[in-house]
C-alpha cells in the first residue's frame, strides 16, 4: 500500500484532539508520569475512574529510569514487591527482604498497564497553574513544555478535574503553585511546604506512605512529593515506597460505590488498601506473636492478605471468593469453618484466628478446634477488635444509626456490610475463652491506640498489654 502524508497528518491531528478533548474534563488529574503517579493512575482508572496524567517530559517514568546513578536496576522490599508481580515484573531476591527489578522493564510494565486499564497519558506537557474556586482546585492550566521550555510567550490552556494529584517528584511542582499563588494554607504543620529531609531510606519509606494525603481541598500528594511537602526524608533509589503511595493515593480517591471490584471478597482488600497504615500497624502486632509462619494455619484466612505478609502457607476459609484470593496468593486454602476445621489433631505449631472470633457463630467451639488441631507445646494466636475500645463502639453506632459519623469517623471507614452481624469481644471474653479451652501463658499485645480518625495516620509499634489498644493480639500456649 502507498501511504499518504496528508492522510497520516490528518490522522494524528484528529485523534490526539479527540483525545486531548475528552479530557479537557476529568475525575481525577495526575501530574507527573513517575512511578507513583502511574501506579495511582493504574488503581484509579481500573476503579472506573476517568484518569489522565499530565507529564513535562517526553519520556514517561520520571526518576525510575535511571534506578540509582543511572544503574537501571531499582530495589524494592518485601511490602512492595507484590505490585511489580501484578504487573508481571521480575524481581529477585538479593538479600531476605530486598528485591531487586530492571528499571525499564518496570516502569514501562507500569505505565502499560495504567493505559490498558483506562488511564490516558499526556506527554510533553506541563502544568503552569490551577485553577482555584472557593478554595478548593478544580483545574489544571497547561502548557506544551517546548514553550515552556524555550521561554515563549504562548497562553495556556485549561481542563477541569475533580481530584488533583501532585506526583511531580522532589519539586512539588504543583503544591508550589498553590502556595505561592493562591495563599491556600496546606494541611502540613506551619501550612506551608516543609521541604525535602537529607537521605534516610528506612524512615522515609515509612514516611512517603504516611504524607501521601490530601493537602488541600481537591489536592493530594503522592511519591517523592508527599515526602518533600511533609518534611521527611528522602531515600535513594528503593521504590517500595513510591509504588506504595501510588496504591493508597488512589485508595483515598476511589469513592466505595465507584468501586470497579464488586465481590465483597475484593471490597474488604479495598478497605486495607485505603487503610494501609492501620494494616501495617496490625501486622506488625500479629507478627510478635507468629513465631512459626510455615508450621502455622490461618483459620477464617479471608483473601490472604495478612497471611502473605506474614508468610502464613495454610488457611481455612468457608467463603469461596475469598479462597480464591488467597490461593491467588500461593496459599493452600481448605474450604471448612472455625468451629469444624478440616485438619486432623496436634497437625501444626501454630494456629492463627485472625478477628474471626467476631464473626464466627460458635467461639467456645472454634477456640476448642483450634486447642485440638495445634501440637503440644504449640502456640494459638487471636487478633481482635476489642469491645471495650473506640473502632468496636463507632462500628456499633455506625450499625446501629445506619451511617457514620463523619466528624467522628477515620476517612475511609470499614464498609457497614461487612458490620453485620458482628460480635466484638472484650479482652475478658477472648481470655476466658482461651483459659476455658486449655490455653496457658497467654501474653497480649496492643495496637491502634489513636482515635480511629486519627489511626491511618502513622503506622504504630505494637506495646505490651491490653488497656490502650483498639486492636488487640493474644498468644497462649497449648501445654
Ligand atoms: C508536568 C511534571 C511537572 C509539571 C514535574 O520524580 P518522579 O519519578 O516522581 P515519584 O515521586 O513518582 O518518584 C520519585 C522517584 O523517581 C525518586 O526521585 C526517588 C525515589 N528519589 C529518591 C532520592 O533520594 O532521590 O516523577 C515526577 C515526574 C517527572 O517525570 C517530571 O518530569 C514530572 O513529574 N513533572 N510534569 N508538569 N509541572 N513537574
Amino acid at each position: 500500500m502507498a501511504v499518504n502524508e496528508v492522510i497520516i497528518t490528518q490522522a494524528i491531528i484528529n485523534r490526539f484532539a479527540e483525545k486531548l478533548g475528552t479530557y479537557t474534563e476529568m475525575d481525577a488529574a495526575i501530574v507527573g508520569a513517575g512511578p507513583s503517579g502511574l501506579i495511582a493512575a493504574y488503581f484509579l482508572a481500573k476503579a472506573g475512574l476517568k484518569v489522565a496524567v499530565f507529564e513535562r517530559d517526553l519520556s514517561i517514568g520520571g526518576g525510575m529510569w535511571g534506578g540509582g546513578m543511572m544503574f537501571n536496576e531499582i530495589v524494592v522490599q518485601t511490602e512492595a514487591r507484590q505490585l511489580l508481580d501484578m504487573f508481571g515484573i521480575g524481581t529477585r531476591e538479593y538479600q531476605p527482604g530486598y528485591y531487586t527489578a530492571d528499571a525499564v522493564e518496570s516502569i514501562t510494565a507500569i505505565c502499560f498497564n495504567a493505559m490498558q486499564a483506562g488511564a490516558k497519558v499526556f506527554n510533553s506537557i506541563s502544568v503552569e497553574d490551577v485553577i482555584i474556586r472557593e478554595d478548593r482546585v478544580t483545574g489544571l492550566v497547561l502548557n506544551w513544555s517546548a514553550v515552556e521550555r524555550t521561554g515563549m510567550h504562548v497562553d495556556p490552556l485549561s481542563v477541569a478535574a475533580r481530584y488533583v494529584i501532585d506526583a511531580t517528584g522532589h519539586n512539588t511542582e504543583v503544591i508550589k503553585l498553590i502556595e505561592e499563588k493562591a495563599g491556600i494554607k496546606l494541611k502540613t504543620k506551619t501550612g506551608k511546604i516543609l521541604g525535602e529531609g537529607s537521605m534516610w531510606a528506612a524512615r522515609a519509606e515509612q514516611l512517603t506512605l504516611e504524607n501521601t494525603r490530601e493537602i488541600c481541598p481537591g489536592v493530594f500528594v503522592a511519591g517523592m512529593a508527599a515526602n518533600a511537602a511533609f518534611g521527611g526524608p528522602r531515600m535513594g533509589p528503593i521504590f517500595g515506597g513510591m509504588l506504595l503511595s501510588g496504591k493508597k493515593v488512589a485508595g483515598l480517591i476511589i469513592p466505595e460505590e465507584q468501586s470497579g471490584f464488586d465481590t465483597s471478597a475484593d471490597d474488604f482488600d479495598i478497605w486495607f488498601n485505603k487503610n494501609q497504615v492501620v494494616f501495617e500497624s496490625e501486622l506488625l502486632a500479629q507478627k510478635v506473636f507468629i513465631d512459626d509462619p510455615e508450621h502455622t494455619v490461618s483459620i477464617g484466612c479471608g483473601s490472604g492478605i495478612f497471611d502473605e505478609r506474614l508468610g502464613i502457607k495454610s488457611g481455612v476459609e468457608p467463603a469461596e471468593d475469598m479462597a480464591r484470593l488467597a490461593r491467588k496468593r500461593g496459599m493452600t486454602v481448605k474450604t471448612g469453618t472455625a468451629e469444624n476445621i478440616p485438619y486432623k489433631d496436634q497437625t501444626f505449631n501454630g494456629v492463627l484466628l485472625g478477628t474471626i472470633l467476631s464473626y464466627v457463630k460458635d467461639r467456645k467451639k472454634a477456640v476448642h478446634e483450634a486447642y485440638r488441631i495445634l501440637k503440644p507445646g504449640g502456640h494459638v494466636v487471636v487478633s481482635f477488635l476489642a469491645r471495650e475500645g473506640s473502632y468496636a463502639l463507632l462500628y456499633d453506632l455506625a450499625s446501629t444509626q445506619g451511617k457514620y459519623d463523619p466528624e467522628a469517623a477515620p476517612e475511609a471507614p470499614y464498609p457497614l456490610k461487612f458490620l453485620k452481624e458482628t460480635h466484638w469481644c472484650s479482652v475478658t471474653e477472648v481470655t476466658h475463652l482461651l483459659k476455658e479451652a486449655g490455653f496457658v501463658d497467654l501474653k497480649y499485645v496492643q495496637t491502634l491506640t489513636r482515635h480511629p480518625k486519627y489511626s491511618n495516620n502513622r503506622i504504630e509499634q505494637p506495646k505490651k498489654g491490653f488497656d490502650r489498644g483498639d486492636y488487640i493480639v493474644v498468644q497462649g500456649k497449648k501445654p
